[in-house]
C-alpha cells in the first residue's frame, strides 16, 4: 500500500500523497519511508508521515528539479520548498512533523530561469520572456508579475536587501550572468532601479550582510570571488576581488560569534571561512578540507549559533561549527546538488533539506 503511494508522487508535479494522504494509500497514511512507522523521536507521529529523526530521508517529489529554493510560504515556522522542473514552479509544504507535501504548482507552461525566496513567505520565479513573478503563500497563489526590461536573456534571480526597507529586492541575471538588474519589491510590484555590466567568469551568486549598513552585500563566485559592497541604495559600485581560486557557493550567518556577519564559501575540496570586521571588510581566517568537490553550502542553527552545512559532490553532507568542529553527517543520494538549512519540523531546531537533479527532497531532520 505505501508502495504505491510513493510510486504516485513521481507523477508530475501537484499529485499530493506526500503529507496530505491524498495518494495511493489506502489507509490515508503518507509513510514516507514504507517501512514500520517506528517513531525514533517521541514526535507524536501517530500516522507514520514523519521522516525520522536524525538520518537523511529520501522524498520523492516529482519530475527532474531545474531550479529550487526554500522559505516558509504558509506562516507555520516550517521551512518549505519551492522547485522548478524548469516549466512552471511548484510547491512542497512541511507537514507538522517535516514531511514535504505537494502543496501547488503555477505558471505552468511557462519556461522559469531563476527561482528565489524573498522571505516571509513570498519567492519570486524569473522567467524566458523576461516577466519577473512574486509568488506568495503555499499555494503560491497571490502576489504580481512585471516585466523587466534591460537584459538581453533571462537567467537567475538572487533575492537581496538592495535598500533599507526591510524587504528583499531581487538582482536578476542574464543567462551568462553578463549583466545584471537591481530591481526594487515595492510591496506590489517590480520597479528596475540600476543595471550593471558584470566581469566574465561568474557561475553563482550569494547574498548576505557583512556589515556598514542594513543592507546585503554579494558575492560573486566562480573563477574567483568578488564582494560587492552596498554603498548606498540599489548601488553597489564598491567591487572587491579577492581571489582568483574556483569557489562554488557561499552561506552568510556570525560564524564565529563576534556580531559582525560571516560567509562560508565552498572553494574546491573545501571550505572557507571569511570573516567581516563589521565594515564590509572580509578575511580568508581559515579552511578545511571535506575530502570531495564542495557543491553547495547552506547555513544552520541549532540553538546554539550557527554552522554551516556542506554537500559533497556524491551525496554526502556535513555540518561544521564556526571552529570547523564535525557537528553531524549524512549521506543522501549522487545526484544531490543543493542544499538548503532551515526548521522543517517546528522545533527550533534547523534541518537540512538536499534536492537532488532527478527530482527528490532528502529530508535531514537534525538532532
Ligand atoms: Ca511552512
Ligand atoms: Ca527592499
Ligand atoms: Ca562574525
Ligand atoms: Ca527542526
Amino acid at each position: 500500500m505505501r508502495v504505491l503511494c510513493l510510486a504516485a508522487t513521481f507523477a508530475p508535479w501537484g499529485i499530493g500523497c506526500l503529507g496530505t494522504g491524498t495518494g495511493g494509500g489506502g489507509d490515508g497514511d503518507t509513510d514516507i519511508d514504507a517501512d514500520t512507522d517506528v517513531d525514533t523521536d517521541a514526535d507524536s507521529d501517530s500516522d507514520g508521515d514523519c521522516p525520522p529523526a536524525g538520518v537523511a530521508t529520501q522524498l520523492p517529489l516529482g519530475p527532474p528539479v531545474a531550479l529550487a529554493s526554500a522559505t516558509d510560504l504558509d506562516g507555520d515556522g516550517r521551512m518549505d520548498l519551492l522547485v522548478s522542473s524548469g516549466d512552471g514552479v511548484a510547491s512542497f509544504v512541511s507537514s507538522g512533523c517535516g514531511a514535504l507535501g505537494a502543496a501547488a504548482s503555477v505558471l505552468a507552461g511557462t519556461s522559469i530561469t531563476g527561482l528565489t525566496h524573498l522571505g516571509e513567505g513570498m519567492a519570486a520565479a524569473f522567467d524566458d520572456s523576461m516577466t519577473l513573478h512574486a509568488l506568495s503563500g503555499a499555494d503560491l497563489g497571490a502576489g504580481w508579475s512585471d516585466p523587466v526590461a534591460g537584459l538581453s536573456s533571462p537567467g537567475a534571480v538572487l533575492a537581496a536587501h538592495l535598500d533599507t526597507d526591510g524587504d528583499r529586492d531581487v538582482a536578476a541575471f542574464d543567462a551568462t550572468y553578463g549583466n545584471l538588474l537591481r530591481v526594487e519589491n515595492t510591496g506590489s510590484g517590480w520597479s528596475v532601479r540600476t543595471q550593471v555590466a558584470l566581469p566574465a567568469g561568474i557561475s553563482n551568486v550569494a547574498a548576505g550582510d557583512l556589515g556598514g549598513n542594513a543592507r546585503d552585500e554579494i558575492l560573486f563566485l566562480g573563477g574567483g570571488l568578488v564582494e560587492v559592497v552596498s554603498v548606498a541604495d540599489f548601488d553597489f559600485s564598491d567591487v572587491r576581488p579577492l581571489t582568483f581560486d574556483a569557489h562554488a557557493a557561499a552561506a552568510f550567518a556570525d560564524f564565529n560569534g563576534d556580531g559582525n556577519g560571516d560567509v562560508m564559501v565552498a572553494a574546491g575540496s573545501g571550505v572557507e571561512l571569511w570573516t567581516s570586521d563589521g565594515a564590509t571588510n572580509i578575511t580568508l581566517v581559515d579552511s578545511t578540507s571535506l575530502g570531495g568537490s564542495v557543491l553547495d553550502v547552506a547555513t544552520v542553527d541549532r540553538g546554539s549559533g550557527p554552522e554551516v552545512a556542506a554537500l559533497v559532490a556524491g551525496g554526502g553532507v556535513r555540518i561544521l561549527d564556526g571552529t570547523f568542529a564535525e557537528t553531524g553527517s549524512a549521506e543522501t543520494a549522487a545526484d544531490a546538488s543543493r542544499i538548503f538549512g532551515g526548521d522543517v519540523d517546528g522545533d527550533a531546531r534547523d534541518d537540512v533539506v538536499v534536492v537532488t537533479d532527478a527530482g527528490s527532497a532528502w529530508v535531514w531532520r537534525t538532532l
